[in-house]
């Protein structure tokens, strides 16, 4: 018998990259606010929810900000960086993630997304993964963010599987720990890879072909 009946996926840093996109944007509302930003206070924010990361980049703000001035310095961001996410194609998911999906499918698994992204119906159709997936839980339908376990239980719920036979596909510590408090194991690639928190730290994202018969 195998062990799981459905993958859920990470989106960013597991099906495509826009780091880079979140990068400028936040860069460019930090700017405007005069708080310094730079790549490694960038690294923290991988995975964790939009307000969280301002609260992580506002940990460089000397002064007092109310709630509505901060949803503020937020959508800016946000519209800067939907702007960015205009610009990405079909071209931006590799042979090598849409190949490996394909595959999945080929051997019945379900297919599912569970992303702490409020854009990831946006991205999902930019990439041209609109309609593929057999359920999208994103930031859009969750109260707490990872490491809370609520995004992948949602996930799990929408395919009528268990936890047990759910295996979550991570790049952020955050995310696997996520997965491990909701009953579920994680196969990590990236910085979660790299730091073993997955129950398989893979190389890349084909390797689930040997996870996964
Ligand atoms: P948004 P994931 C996460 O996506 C990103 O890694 C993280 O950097 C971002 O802050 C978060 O989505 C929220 O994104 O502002 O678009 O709602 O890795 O969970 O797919
Ligand atoms: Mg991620």
């Amino acid at each position: 018998m195998r062990d799981f009946d459905a993958v859920i996926f990470d989106l960013d840093g597991v099906i495509c990259y826009t780091d880079e996109y979140h990068y400028q944007a936040w860069k460019a509302m930090a700017d405007s606010i005069g708080v310094s930003f730079d790549r490694e206070i960038n690294n923290r924010l991988r995975g964790v929810s939009r307000m969280a990361s301002l609260d992580i980049i506002l940990e460089k703000y000397h002064g007092e900000l109310s709630e509505a001035e901060k949803e503020e310095l937020a959508d800016q961001k946000n519209e800067i960086y939907k702007k960015l996410l205009a610009q990405m194609s079909p071209a931006d998911l590799s042979d090598e993630v849409k190949s490996t999906l394909d595959e999945l499918r080929r051997r019945s698994y379900q297919l599912a997304i569970g992303s702490s992204s409020k854009n990831a119906p946006f991205i999902l159709r930019q990439i041209g993964l609109g309609e593929y997936f057999d359920a999208v839980s994103d930031g859009n339908n969750i109260t707490r963010s990872k490491p809370d376990p609520e995004v992948f239980e949602k996930a799990a719920k929408m395919l009528w599987v268990g936890a047990k036979r759910c295996l979550v596909v991570e790049d952020a510590v955050s995310g696997a720990e996520a997965a491990h408090k909701g009953g579920m194991k994680a196969a990590c690639v990236g910085d979660a890879s790299r730091a073993g928190a997955g129950d398989y730290n893979m190389k890349s994202v084909k390797d689930l072909l040997e996870i996964l018969p």
